[in-house]
């Protein structure tokens, strides 16, 4: 009897071990022990991150968030930072195809030409999540999108514009990327708001500086020079091409955000800086700590786990009056 027992325990025993080890990479339960950090022999979640560049303060704070949270889990990640150039980042994607990944995060450079690659992904069974910019695909080729609403931050940065110049007067953009989805929705949500509401606003210039701070500089000079005394405000599509701009505007005579009002979205730790030296006015946040909710999510799709569609995250709008009492509380 006794023997008997011992033998259907250690059978048991082996059966449990088997179909631990053969939970591969779509097996619930090895992950959410995984997650935790060290988990005896399961098998550690593979995770191939196609990240775009390092373009910005924003972008910095969005790969070190990725990094830190993986490290934190356990998760073995691979990084590969494009450079802001899609075949880069179509290079990274097969690679991770051919390395057998268990997920794959992409923050796509651009919405266009996405098609082939993530088909590549499907057939390979490998799930897809978009990280911080969209893909212009069909929805059946990614599971889920994690990001910012940049139409709702172009639409909140046209309301503070309008504030700052009582709703009338000639405003410059700085856009950013050309074709990506940052650039293209923040447009959006701003020309719609001027249409809508602000008619006496009127944009004269309207240029790319690639989300960069020198780039935002050297077209700001630009726009100066053909139109320096006609300006009264500046939309910039994100903080380090405004804190480019302001550099060009002093360099031109003039005091940023008293002269020529600006407006920026990221709402990074420079722009506090610049807010507190009363050289920027304002700044739409976008949250680039990105890491804890793009794990969570892959963990998820691995467990099984219905995920949705979108994944917005939270964000507010800063002004130059509270920048001080801000700034200490911010975590990029
Ligand atoms: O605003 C900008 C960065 O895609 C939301 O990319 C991101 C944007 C961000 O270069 O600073």
């Amino acid at each position: 009897m006794k023997i008997k027992k011992i033998l259907s325990l250690v059978l048991a025993g082996a059966m449990a071990l088997s179909i631990g080890c053969t939970s591969g990479k779509q097996g619930g339960s090895a992950v959410g022990e995984n997650s935790g950090g060290d988990s005896g022999g399961d098998k550690k979640l593979v995770v191939g991150y196609a990240q775009l560049g390092a373009e910005s303060e924003w972008r910095t704070a969005c790969t070190n968030s990725i990094k830190e949270e993986a490290e934190q889990r356990g998760i073995e990640l691979k990084f590969s930072d494009a450079q802001q150039k899609q075949e880069n980042q179509i290079k990274a994607i097969r690679s991770f195809i051919a390395q057998g990944v268990d997920v794959i995060g992409v923050s796509p450079v651009v919405e266009s030409g996405w098609e082939t690659v993530f088909k590549e992904v499907k057939d390979a069974g490998i799930p897809l999540v978009l990280v911080d910019r969209k893909a212009d695909v069909s929805e059946d080729l990614y599971t889920s999108y994690l990001g910012s609403d940049f139409v709702e931050e172009g639409r909140k940065a046209a309301d503070e514009l309008a504030k700052l110049i009582d709703s009338k007067g000639n405003i410059v953009e700085l856009q950013g990327t050309v074709g990506s989805s940052a650039a293209v929705g923040r447009q959006e949500g701003f020309l719609e708001r001027l249409n809508e509401k602000y008619p006496d606003i009127k944009i004269i210039k309207s240029q790319t500086g690639d989300f960069t701070r020198a780039k935002g500089k050297e077209v700001m000079e630009a726009f100066l020079k053909s139109d320096g005394e006609n300006i009264d405000a500046l939309f910039s599509h994100n903080d380090d091409m405004a804190i480019g701009a302001i550099q060009a505007i002093e360099e031109y005579g003039k005091k940023p955000a008293e002269d020529i009002k600006i407006v920026s979205v990221d709402a990074v730790k420079g722009a506090f800086e610049a807010m507190i030296a009363g050289k920027l006015n304002v700044t739409v946040e976008c949250n680039p700590l990105l890491g804890p909710q793009f794990f969570d999510v892959c963990e998820d799709i691995v467990a099984g786990k219905d995920v949705t569609k979108y994944i917005p995250s939270e964000e507010g709008v800063f002004r130059q009056d509270t920048a001080a009492q801000d700034l200490p509380n911010r975590k990029y």
